[in-house]
């Protein structure tokens, strides 16, 4: 079996991977309690998924009786420079790391195809393929693998790469032994907690997604709460300040996957050219990148968020273009940020908007200024 982990390795290393680890199939340990706990709390939002697949999430033997061992891999997407330098610039938007190219999940997957296949064909044994979107808890998985540990923001940390890596599992039939799970290296560092800008973390190794600019860009589906828009700054989708700040990235390196290398235009686009995105111009610029995902709207009420945030007078311009927007997403957020850019113009414009508007939501935001 030793020869096979080795040769299982070696191929994994050519599929592109960085590191990879093994862990029983029924190594579950208290998962469903700790996954029952967070759901319980209310602590996914609207993922309403990770609800209706919680029996398979926290137990691969629910999932696939028959596995004997959970393969763990991961695949470094380390930048080129600090993700925190966007965060300065106010008239440009900041987009997370992991978003600024192609979409991992066709990639990981396919890579992630070969070396299954190499490993069915090579023991005969059945395997299957999972990344991210599977019903899998793909980072306690990973520290039982031996691959990294669950920091206290919550995600897996590894002495070889740092924050930077994305996750990828394969279940096989095969015994293939396991591997010691990854003790916990944070020690009494405190970092990422304290660098959260809208204070997602209730307690150490707790993340309340509802309140994580990652899930309130990406998955949230409605309109942002108050609390929530001047802390998101010009993070317009997804958020790495608590990945940005450990100091277990001293051993990151840039990914040397080209696809995951930033797109010149995705570095730090222009707010400007962003917020005059409609449908057409959204899914060509997005095409191929997992930002798509999120559709023209909900993108759009993130940039006028940020645009709001800039402290640029002149994208006052840009949310006043948004106010007569066909989304109720969009014009809330383009009411808020005039109101953030040019109150009294806001004021002014209030009691005329408030004859025209049908959106309760938006209505909510124009009677702000006409009090
Ligand atoms: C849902 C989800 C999200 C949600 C919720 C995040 C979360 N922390 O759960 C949102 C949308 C917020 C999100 C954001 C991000 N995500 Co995400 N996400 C997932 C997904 C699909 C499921 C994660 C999950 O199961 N969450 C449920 C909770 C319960 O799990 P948990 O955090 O492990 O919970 C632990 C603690 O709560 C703890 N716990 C519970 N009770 C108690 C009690 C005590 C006392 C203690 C001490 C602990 C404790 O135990 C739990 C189990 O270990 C995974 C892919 C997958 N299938 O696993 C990707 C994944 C975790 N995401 C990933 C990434 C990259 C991100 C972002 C960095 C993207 C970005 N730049 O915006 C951010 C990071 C935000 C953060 N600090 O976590 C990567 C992480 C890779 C890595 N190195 O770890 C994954 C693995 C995707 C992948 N395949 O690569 N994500
Ligand atoms: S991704 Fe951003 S908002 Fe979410 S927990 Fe980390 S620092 Fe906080
Ligand atoms: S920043 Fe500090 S506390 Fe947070 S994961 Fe890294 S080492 Fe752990």
């Amino acid at each position: 079996m030793t020869a096979l982990r080795g040769s299982l390795l070696a191929r994994a290393k050519e599929a592109g991977f960085d590191d990879i680890g093994i862990a029983r199939a029924d190594a579950r340990g208290d998962l469903p309690e700790r996954l029952q706990n967070w759901l319980a709390l209310g602590r996914h939002g609207q993922m309403g998924w990770m609800e209706e697949t919680s029996a398979r999430r926290a137990d691969p033997l629910t999932l696939w009786p028959e596995a004997k061992s959970v393969i763990m891999l991961a695949m470094n997407y380390g930048p080129e420079s600090d993700p925190l330098e966007a965060l300065e610039r106010h008239d440009r938007a900041a987009i997370s790391v992991y978003a600024q190219n192609r979409d991992y999940h066709d990639l990981v997957k396919k890579r992630l195809k070969q070396v299954a296949r190499w490993l069915a064909e090579t023991s005969g044994a059945a395997v299957k393929v999972f990344v991210d979107t599977a019903p899998v808890m793909e980072k306690p998985f990973a520290e039982a693998a031996g691959i990294g540990w669950q920091g206290k923001h919550t995600n897996l940390v590894s002495r070889k790469l740092g924050s930077w890596f994305f996750l990828g599992a394969i279940f096989t039939t095969l015994d293939l032994g396991a591997d010691e799970r990854h003790d916990d290296r944070c020690g009494d560092c405190r970092r990422c907690l304290d660098i959260c800008p809208t204070k997602a973390f209730p307690a150490p190794y707790e993340l309340d997604a509802r309140r994580c600019i990652s899930y309130l860009t990406i998955e949230h589906k409605g309109h942002i709460a108050r609390e929530f828009r001047k802390p998101m700054g010009n993070r317009i989708y997804g958020c790495d300040d608590c990945l940005a700040v450990c100091p277990w990235n001293k051993f990151a390196s840039r990914a040397h996957e080209e696809a995951f290398h930033a797109r010149e235009e995705l570095r730090a686009p222009l707010l400007r050219d962003l917020a005059q995105l409609d449908d057409a111009g959204f899914r060509t610029l997005f095409s191929g990148s997992p930002v798509k995902r999120i559709g023209r709207d909900r993108f759009v009420r993130n940039v006028a968020i940020a645009i709001g945030n800039s402290g640029e007078a002149a994208l006052a311009e840009d949310a006043r273009a948004l106010l007569d927007d066909g989304s109720s997403l969009v014009r809330a957020m383009a009411v808020w940020a005039l109101g953030e850019l040019a109150p009294d113009d806001a004021r002014r414009r209030a009691s005329a908007a408030l004859e025209r508007e049908e959106d309760d939501a938006v209505r909510e935001e124009w009677r702000y200024f006409a009090r």
